[in-house]
């Protein structure tokens, strides 16, 4: 980013509410972690979806997308994260993992961000589920520390494919770490490979968890042919919806999903390149950003996985601005109100909205 444009998107104050740790590893820090474990023979190409790729992509225009675009069967490389877990198997790569990212986000300009990542135990370096979240806090404990300009919260995620009684094994350690984190824990995330398991099996740990005050961000309806599940986890319902890409009619979805989510008032947590590269949507011209923005439901813009996409929250505002046409202003706009749907408490979303107003150029006054 070196133009003139380019420094207006990065010193935008923005936040961040949906990005997973182990997907977010930069492209300096996963050469670090090669460089520790030689022995993996894994080459860069194998945790990012490249720029060959991403530039295809980005030459599709609207003329060229197909509407209605329904379905692929392998919509994300989820390949790519088993990868990026053997990298990242111990504390102490957590610890560096967690502490670049969290420094990466807040030199892209984002001052608030909730970090969202999967307690994993691994018997090779003795790391517990336990240990896992202690020491992301004591990352972003650190980074507190250092004074690096960002408001960290951390979200404990839940992989679908491991079933039920993970999900309320994960729900029951991340209560404790909700009364005892002083407000750093302070969500579920659900997440993992859409096309695996069934968000059923999972309601009574997400009804538990919301039922202890842990705020829900639930990925829904990623993928097509979800109607049943996303209808069944919308009545808890959760706090923010990930993605919801096949929600809207013209999407496959229905009419009585949508009606429930804007009842419901429940933020869409939207990001663009990861579901451009990731094949759930043809391109950035038909992604459901106008369907929703327009209709001015709450939605945020996030980067997901910004490592295995290549891309960071500047880019994704500007992509969003260029392709629908938004003036500076609405973007600014488009950030602030981001801060409303936050997991952290009022007096932290004051704080922020000060902020904003400091930072504000004169001519949005
Ligand atoms: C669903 C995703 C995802 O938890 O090890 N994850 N889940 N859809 C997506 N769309 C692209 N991107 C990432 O970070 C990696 C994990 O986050 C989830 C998957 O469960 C993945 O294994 P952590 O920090």
């Amino acid at each position: 980013m070196d133009n003139e444009a380019d420094t207006f998107y990065r010193e935008l104050p923005k936040v961040e509410l949906h990005a997973h740790l182990n997907g977010s590893v930069s492209f300096q820090t996963i050469e670090k972690l090669i460089r520790r474990k030689p022995q993996l023979n894994i080459e860069h190409s194998m945790t990012a979806i490249g720029k060959g790729q991403r530039r295809t992509l980005d030459e599709c225009v609207k003329h060229h997308c197909k509407t209605n675009y329904k379905s692929k069967n392998n919509p994300v490389c989820f390949q790519v994260f088993k990868v990026i877990h053997q990298l990242v198997d111990s504390e102490e790569d957590i610890f560096m993992v967690a502490t670049d990212v969290i420094k990466e986000f807040a030199a892209d300009g984002v001052k608030y961000l909730e970090l969202r990542s999967t307690p994993r135990e691994e018997t090779a370096t003795g790391l517990t589920k336990r240990r896992y979240i202690e020491t992301v806090i004591k990352a972003i404990q650190q980074c507190k520390k250092e004074r690096v300009d960002i408001d960290v919260r951390f979200l404990v995620a839940i992989d679908r494919r491991n079933g039920s009684q993970v999900a309320m094994e994960t729900v029951q350690l991340a209560e404790e770490f909700f009364l005892s984190s002083d407000g750093l824990v302070i969500g579920i995330d659900l997440s993992g490979d859409p096309t695996v398991g069934h968000g059923r099996d999972l309601l009574s740990a997400l009804q538990r968890a919301k039922n202890s005050g842990l705020k829900l961000s639930l990925h829904l309806s990623e993928v097509p042919s979800q109607h049943d599940e996303t209808d069944l986890l919308l009545d808890i319902p959760p706090d923010r919806i990930g993605h919801g890409t096949f929600l809207h009619p013209e999407m496959g979805g229905s009419q009585g999903l949508v009606d429930k989510v804007v009842q419901k008032n429940i933020p869409l947590e939207l990001c663009l390149t990861s579901n451009v590269k990731g094949q759930t949507v043809q391109c950035y011209a038909e992604h459901h950003f106008k369907y929703w923005y327009h209709m001015g439901h709450p939605i945020v813009i996030c980067t997901d996985d910004k490592g295995v996409f290549a891309t960071d929250l500047s880019q994704e505002y500007k992509m969003v601005a260029t392709t629908f046409g938004l003036s500076r202003e609405a973007v600014w706009k488009l950030s602030q109100q981001a801060i409303d749907y936050i997991f952290a408490p009022v007096s932290v979303k004051e704080q922020l909205k000060q902020k904003w107003r400091n930072l504000q150029p004169q001519e949005f006054k």
